[in-house]
């Protein structure tokens, strides 16, 4: 209500906030006021973008009265919110996505066609925010939408990085960033809050000092930003409700210094500012690699300290007795990049609150959960010393003391055994000396996960094994999952009018229902209709991609296609040489073509910029592409395609369209995956390594309808302890050798030879992710492929079995599983 805390007199004031009347003339003239207020033009006046923002305040009007109540009800209620902390949200766009949760889709659709307009020209206005890199970014995204539809009262924290992930673009096959400016044109699905920024400080000193006869110490900073929060309403899919994503802005406390403007020096008078604002300039672009920069580290503090500071004094009520704070919270920690917020509550219950250090340890212990999403060694994020303790003194402090009783516990529990307690410090002292954030997160998390089966073992077993022997209770698995509403309901639409003449409409929120779907894979005509669901997904991505200036796809072609981020250990380069070796078998004529089915290979990826041999990478993708494509003697056969600048939307297009999932990661490597199950979800079959939630999905999906290769995890690690050359295996294989070779030749580089040949002896004598180990038995699986796609009334019956065998990966499922096994936290009515 607008009454809260002021007196007003007008009774308009006293009433509820209501939305505008749910039908087409509600709709048409709310947006059309929109237009006129808002936007400042008349409907003839109006350009497209105009029309879009009027529509997004529209649709924002409709949400508005529930997000109120939700808010509300959050500070009221005595239920645990879910602070979900995490550095990257990878959105997607927004407007489908509120229209169809809040059920306005046919509505809208329908005012604006009354007003002469095209919505979906309005759709393509839209700039997805690229608020993250990769899977880590959009299974934040999923969760929030899963904990919406659940009505869990959750908040998503994060930054609001005013460049999001770069664009991409090629020249000459060759990756080249550009920035991501997705706030040109407005940023119609947030709310600026400069009233309740807070202060975040940096640098400077610790002191003692005498408070009323204790000892106690404070933090003396030397520089502070203001962290402004921007909200974003998350809907429930039709629930009415609306929960939070509150992102931060950083802004100079005093951005402009007038006095040195006046004198002239018009860089020094902005300096301030623009110091300041860099700390959410941009998204950092890695991926699986954290990049050591300071300006990372502050980035990280800057929106732990903020979130705390916001849940503790703006969330909760006034009088809130701290020491209940973990009956009111947990916050998830999305990987190691919101870590340094363990000593940050322990700083505001100690040096603030004036807790006792026990006290503060044990509220701050049931506080925090850790979900770890890698097992790469070199991905676990570490911070220097020097570089902790220049930025943030009193927090190293802190470390250190949650570390000196930590390895107590350690040394009652296991003895002085001092190689143990080198190796389980949260201090690391080699090659120097450095805060190890997942160690930390480890001490003080109340659960520990991994994101997917094979993946939280291998964290028990290997990466924080003696963790795991000191706190067995402590670890935990939740398999990741992905929002059936945008990857499913609106990226499909033509499969789900299917299912729910099928099923009926309640799988969208239950999708375990798709089983149902299982008695329909022997029907010869939902077959066909499933068929002919995925032809015309085919079809509708070829004009996206023509659209964009893209060779179409052919008619009959087998879509295959790896989307993900390029990394060596996800191994591009194997799916390349199966590429290489295909085209080159029918050229010379070793390969029986009709054995070989016609196929369009689909690859979407962005590298980080700093990482050489990903770019190499792509390079020799592009390369391929090129030859193989414009070669008169596989053509109508082979056909490879890349579109620049991978992302949510162009993923939206691409996974409903596909019929083979590339899931090639060396067994080990890939935490879990979620593309994986967004593709068996929408009926790619799947080509796939034991690894990550690739074992679940072939458990559940079965053998038949998986083409499983490659050595197992032990395998791989019994290959290593061996010795493993590469060579030999380039020596032993002639395909591989001509495949190789045939790269090493310059057949894809005008003849120059030098081009690919970082890349190639990177194989021969190094191959870390050991592609040449896996070619032979690659190849087999895909000929297997081959084989069952030549029949098609097996091939569409595997596709359905996936289909309906997917319902475990729904994020709903993983929000149960977090909510049972490490938040406690229910949802509310
Ligand atoms: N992941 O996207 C990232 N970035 C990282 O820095 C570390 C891991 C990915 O997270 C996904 C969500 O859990 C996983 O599915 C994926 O295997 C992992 O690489």
């Amino acid at each position: 209500e607008n009454t809260s805390e002021l007196r007003p007199t007008h009774p308009l004031a006293i009433a509820p906030v209501v939305a505008p009347a749910a039908s087409v003339d509600g709709f048409a003239k709310q947006f059309l006021q929109n237009l006129n207020f808002d936007q400042g033009v008349t409907l003839s006046t109006s350009d497209v973008n105009d029309q879009y923002l009027a529509l997004a305040y529209t649709v924002r009007d409709y949400l508005m009265a529930r997000w109120f109540d939700d808010r509300a009800q959050q500070k009221a209620q005595q239920n645990k919110t879910v602070c979900y902390l995490s550095a990257e949200y990878l959105l997607g766009r927004q407007l489908d996505n509120n229209l169809l949760a809040s059920r306005l889709t046919d509505i809208a659709t329908e005012a604006l066609a009354q007003c002469g307009i095209d919505i979906d020209d309005l759709r393509q206005v839209e700039i997805e925010p690229g608020l993250g890199n990769g899977g880590l970014g959009r299974l934040a995204a999923c969760f929030i939408d899963s904990l919406a539809t659940m009505s869990v009262p959750t908040i998503g924290y994060g930054i609001r990085y005013e460049y999001g992930i770069f664009r991409q673009a090629f020249a000459d096959g060759q990756q080249i960033e550009q920035p991501d400016a997705w706030l040109r044109m407005g940023s119609p699905w947030d709310f600026a809050h400069p009233e309740a920024a807070q202060t975040i400080s940096f640098a400077g000193t610790t002191e003692t000092y005498d408070d009323d006869g204790v000892e106690r110490t404070r933090w003396v900073p030397e520089w502070n930003v203001l962290a402004v929060p921007y909200n974003m309403m998350v809907p429930g899919y039709h629930n009415g409700r609306v929960n939070t994503l509150r992102l931060w802005r950083a802004v100079a406390t005093n951005a402009f210094d007038l006095h040195t403007f006046n004198s002239g020096d018009y860089v020094e008078s902005v300096r301030a500012q623009t110091f300041a604002e860099n700390i959410s300039k941009v998204l950092y672009p890695e991926d699986s690699t954290p990049q050591g920069k300071e300006l990372r580290l502050q980035q990280q503090y800057f929106f732990v300290a903020a979130s705390i500071a916001d849940f503790i004094g703006n969330v909760l009520p006034d009088d809130f007795d701290i020491e209940k704070l973990p009956e009111r919270v947990i916050f998830q920690l999305n990987d190691t990049h919101p870590v340094i917020g363990v000593p940050e509550l322990m700083r505001v219950l100690v040096d603030e609150k004036k807790l006792e250090w026990d006290a503060a340890w044990a509220i701050t212990q049931k506080c925090f959960a850790y979900t770890c999403h890698t097992l790469l060694p070199e991905a676990l994020e570490v911070w220097s010393v020097d570089l902790l303790g220049r930025l943030l003194p009193r927090h190293l402090e802190i470390i250190y003391r949650i570390n000196d009783e930590f390895l107590l516990e350690v040394r009652e529990r296991f003895g002085d055994d001092e190689m143990l307690i080198r190796n389980m410090s949260i201090i690391g002292e080699h090659p120097s000396r450095s805060v190890r954030m997942a160690y930390l997160a480890t001490v003080a998390g109340s659960k520990v996960n991994g994101v997917a089966e094979l993946h939280s073992q291998l964290l028990r077993d290997n990466v924080l094994k003696d963790f795991a022997e000191m706190w067995p209770d402590k670890f935990t698995n939740v398999t990741n999952g992905v929002t059936p509403r945008r990857f499913l309901r609106l990226a499909n639409p033509e499969l789900s009018d299917l299912i729910t003449e099928a099923l009926g409409a309640g799988w969208t929120v239950d999708l375990e229902r798709l089983r149902g779907l299982e008695a329909l894979a022997d029907d010869v005509d939902f077959r066909e209709r499933f068929a002919a669901v995925k032809a015309s997904n085919k079809r509708r991505l070829s004009r996206v991609l023509e659209a964009r200036g893209e060779a179409p796809l052919d008619d009959g072609h087998m879509l295959d296609v790896m989307i993900k981020r390029l990394h060596e250990y996800k191994r591009q380069t194997l799916k390349v040489l199966h590429i290489v070796s295909t085209y080159e078998g029918i050229v010379s004529g070793r390969l029986d073509v009709d054995a070989v089915q016609p196929r369009t290979f689909l690859f979407g990826a962005k590298a980080a910029p700093g990482y050489g041999m990903a770019k190499r990478i792509i390079h020799l993708i592009n390369a391929v592409g090129e030859v193989v494509s414009a070669d008169e003697r596989v053509k109508g056969k082979l056909k490879v395609l890349y579109p620049a600048n991978y992302n949510v939307t162009l993923a939206e297009r691409i996974i409903p369209a596909a019929d083979l999932s590339e899931q090639i990661s060396l067994a080990g490597k890939e935490a879990s995956g979620t593309g994986n199950m967004k593709l068996a979800l929408n009926g790619a079959l799947t080509i796939g390594t034991d690894d990550g939630a690739n074992v679940e999905i072939r458990k559940l999906v079965g053998d038949d309808n998986f083409f499983l290769f490659g050595m197992s995890e032990p395998e791989v690690e019994a290959l290593w302890a061996e010795g493993y050359r590469p060579a030999d295996f380039y020596q032993d294989d002639e395909e591989l050798r001509r495949a190789i070779d045939l790269i090493a030749s310059g057949a894809f580089s005008d003849g120059d030879r030098s081009v690919f040949e970082p890349l190639v002896s990177n194989l021969l004598y190094d191959d870390r992710f050991m592609a040449l180990a896996d070619f032979r038995s690659y190849l087999d699986a895909q000929d297997r492929v081959d084989a069952a796609y030549a029949d098609q009334d097996s091939w569409v019956r595997s596709a359905i079995l996936n289909v309906a065998r997917s319902g475990y990966f729904s994020s709903d499922r993983a929000m149960r599983d977090y909510l049972e096994r490490i938040w406690h936290a229910t949802p509310v009515s």
